[in-house]
Order: C-alpha cells, then sequence, then structure tokens
C-alpha cells in the first residue's frame, strides 16, 4: 500500500526492480535516472561491487505531479540479484506498491529467470501480498544477444498472470522507458481507486 499522509498531502509510491543477477536493473534504472529533469530526482545511489553487481540496493526518488490535490513521489528501487543477498532483497520488497521483473533473455538464463521469480513470489507471499493484485510489468532485456529465447517464450513460462511486457535493450534505453511509464500507470492507476475508496 502506498504511503498517503493525508496531513501532509504527501503520497510515497515504492516502485522495486527485481530479477536475475546481472539482468539489467540497474542498467534500467540508471537511464531512467538519466532521463527524468533533474529538479524532480534525487541523486541516484547505488554501492556496487567491482563486478558492477549491486551489493546493496539501487535508489532515488522522483517527483511526479499531484494526484488528487496530493504531492506524489515514487520511489524507485533496485534489488541485488545474486542469490547470495536474499535478506537485502526481502528488505527492499517490504512495502512495495509496484514490481517491474527484469528478466534476461539470454537463452542460457532461463532457469535463472525463473529461480528469481519464484524468490520474488514467495518473499511477496511471506509478506502477506497476493501476487495477482499487485501491479507488476515484466522487461525482456538483453534482445541485442545473439541468442535469445523468442519473446513469445519468456512470455509462456513467465508471465502467468499475463501483465504488460516490453521487449528491450537496456544499454540502448531501448525498452527502458516504455516499461517504466507501464508500471507508473498500473501504480497510478491503482493509487486513485486508493484514494476514492477512502474519500
Ligand atoms: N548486451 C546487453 N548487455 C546489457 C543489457 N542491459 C544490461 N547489460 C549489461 O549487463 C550487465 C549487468 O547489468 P546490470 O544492470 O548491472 O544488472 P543487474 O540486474 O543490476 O545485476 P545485479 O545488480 O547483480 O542484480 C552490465 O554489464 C550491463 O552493461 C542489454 O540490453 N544488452
Ligand atoms: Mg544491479
Amino acid at each position: 500500500m502506498p504511503i498517503i499522509n493525508y496531513k501532509t498531502k504527501e503520497i510515497n509510491c515504492k516502485i522495486v526492480y527485481v530479477g536475475p543477477s546481472l539482468g539489467g536493473k540497474t542498467t534500467n534504472i540508471q537511464f531512467i535516472h538519466h532521463s527524468v529533469p533533474s529538479v524532480s530526482r534525487t541523486p541516484l545511489q547505488s554501492i556496487n561491487t567491482d563486478g558492477d553487481r549491486t551489493l546493496f540496493f539501487d535508489y532515488f526518488a522522483l517527483e511526479i505531479a499531484e494526484i488528487q490535490g496530493f504531492k506524489t513521489k515514487f520511489l524507485i528501487y533496485g534489488v541485488p540479484g545474486q542469490p547470495y543477498y536474499k535478506s537485502t532483497r526481502k528488505m527492499v520488497l517490504n512495502g512495495v506498491d509496484g514490481l517491474v521483473f527484469i528478466a534476461d533473455s539470454d537463452k542460457y538464463r532461463m532457469s535463472d529467470n525463473l529461480e528469481s521469480l519464484l524468490d520474488m513470489k514467495s518473499m511477496l507471499k511471506d509478506y502477506g501480498y497476493n501476487y495477482n493484485e499487485i501491479p507488476l510489468v515484466l522487461q525482456y532485456n538483453k534482445r541485442d544477444l545473439p541468442s535469445v529465447t523468442p519473446a513469445n517464450e519468456m512470455e509462456q513460462v513467465l508471465n502467468d498472470r499475463q501483465c504488460d511486457s516490453f521487449e528491450a535493450v537496456a544499454i540502448q534505453g531501448r525498452g527502458v522507458i516504455e516499461t517504466f511509464k507501464a508500471i507508473c500507470a498500473s501504480v497510478v492507476e491503482r493509487l486513485n481507486k486508493t484514494l476514492s475508496v477512502k474519500k
């Protein structure tokens, strides 16, 4: 649930990028950060190891237009994908309002994609979320690689909820903003419903 402060008229929505290690979560977040106006964003915080892999998590906040008179912010997080960092991933998922699952299209990584999806589902369940109700968008990244799993196959294996999904080449920015816009739209739609009910 988004954090709604009725006194200060502020709302914070948490969007979390998940997916297997090296799938392109940080690359997506860096591109989004670079693309939004500098006045509406905080600096991007990323703690990486030498190999460019996220050690803790990526984070920045983005102010968007007012929604029903509330000053609204998206808090954007990217988890560390490596299996070892399970506890950090779980911590970051707490309070999530929207999920972006970044899958790696490399044909040798389908089992990693699936493992990561199951890991995410089990953590959400531990928090008492209904997986089928949280806004979710999928991205099939690294479409530029020479040997990729066909998108329709990825769709069959990973998109059990039939959410919006996008093919992407995050290193070139392809599909990154489309993915981000889709999750924002889905989170805002849910937020509008929540605000209407509480009126
Ligand atoms: N060829 C190709 N490489 C990509 C693409 N997107 C990201 N990469 C590369 O893949 C590597 C991993 O990308 P990251 O964005 O760091 O992956 P991550 O999902 O944040 O990984 P963790 O932090 O370990 O979970 C980097 O070397 C990126 O440059 C893409 O679309 N195509
Ligand atoms: Mg990362």
